[in-house]
């Protein structure tokens, strides 16, 4: 929802009809990647605070520094803050701005992949370790080789390979990766370098991780999410087309890949038949909340399929505090997903 609608808000009236509340409310929240480990849910959020950084389109307002893993023994019961798992200070090569990470797990090591500014202004993805699904993580010295942009998302396949999904434009910078190597021209303006609204949309990355899941086995893929006629989503289309904050999971056999329109702040799907695509768009899976962004992910815990998302309710509308949620999520006799309203009319 934009910025400009906030002032007409009714956060008490709001709040009552939300369709679920702040899963904590002693710190904000915001872009949870859920999971499940050992039969306990685990959301690996980013940690929202007010760094008095000016609101732009670059996301500059979204100055996070550290991460807290959340965790449930059910979607019922209540989240447990479990501190500090990951500080910037000790990321050699972060500067600032951790945004919204994700994280898996194998042979018993969990590893939570997360972006950053590096020193050089540049958005790239990291990647630390730890025994311990809540940290504390230990952050390897360098980012990821080839990495570059935001939202980072982690899908293990059936046959036990693991993809990561990213990217994001405007304040993720993906549109400066057009070429393969960063444009550095107009750094204040958010729409440089983005292409014609008659021309393809960018697409998010996916590339198959390296079996020590430290690196990238192979150069990232475009991620092509096509119209009911086969051709690709265009640049102009932004109530469909990809933004930020890719997830993916797996339902009856198909691949769902799920992110953010950003713009027209709806989480939406695409369906596709392999972890690479392409991918159909399909429809809406989340209306606008209150706050700027929508970053999801979904997760079945016992039989029944949860969305966790967020929005700025509890800050009030301020974009850069906001707070993870969850709510079940439906799928039609078709594996359509049910489009959720955040809030009741
Ligand atoms: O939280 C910072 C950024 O805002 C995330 O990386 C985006 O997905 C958006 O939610």
């Amino acid at each position: 929802m934009p910025e400009d609608k906030i002032d007409q808000i009714d956060f008490d009236d709001l709040n009552q009809r939300a369709i679920s509340q702040p899963l904590v409310t002693h710190i904000y929240t915001a872009d949870p990647s859920a999971h499940v480990f050992n039969g306990k849910i685990y959301i690996y959020p980013s940690h929202d605070i007010d760094a008095g950084e000016a609101f732009d389109d670059l996301g500059s307002h979204f100055a996070m520094e550290d991460y807290h893993i959340l965790s449930m023994d059910s979607p019922q019961t209540e989240a447990i803050d479990n501190g500090l798992a990951l500080h910037v200070n000790d990321v050699p090569w972060a500067d600032k701005q951790l945004w919204a990470p994700d994280a898996t797990e194998k042979d018993g090591t969990y590893y939570l992949f997360f972006p950053a500014k590096g020193h050089d202004g540049i958005f790239r993805i990291g990647v630390a370790t730890s025994s311990s699904p809540v940290g504390p993580f230990k952050a390897k010295p360098e980012a990821i080789q080839e990495s570059f942009s935001i939202d980072p998302a982690v899908f293990k396949d059936d046959n036990g390979s693991y993809y990561m999904y990213f990217g994001g434009i405007w304040g993720g910078q993906l549109q400066r990766w057009r070429t393969g190597n960063f444009n550095s021209g107009h750094p204040e303006s958010p729409v440089a370098f983005l292409p014609e609204n008659n021309e393809p949309a960018l697409c998010a990355k996916v590339a198959k991780l390296r079996d020590d899941l430290l690196g990238f086995a192979e150069a990232p893929k475009d991620l092509l999410i096509l119209d009911e006629n086969g051709d690709p989503l265009l640049n102009g289309d932004n109530s469909r087309r990809f933004f930020e904050a890719s997830w993916m999971h797996k339902y009856n056999g198909k691949y769902y890949f799920s992110y953010s329109t950003g713009d027209t702040h709806l989480v939406c799907y695409a369906l596709g038949d392999n972890p690479y695509g392409p991918f159909t768009y399909a429809g809406r899976i989340l209306e606008p909340v209150v706050g700027w962004t929508s970053h999801h992910s979904i997760c079945e815990f016992e039989g029944q399929w949860y969305l966790f998302y967020h929005d700025s309710s509890l800050s009030k509308g301020v974009t850069h505090l906001r707070s993870v949620k969850v709510t079940p999520l439906e799928y039609d006799e078709n594996g359509k997903i049910k489009t959720i309203a955040p809030y009741s009319s």
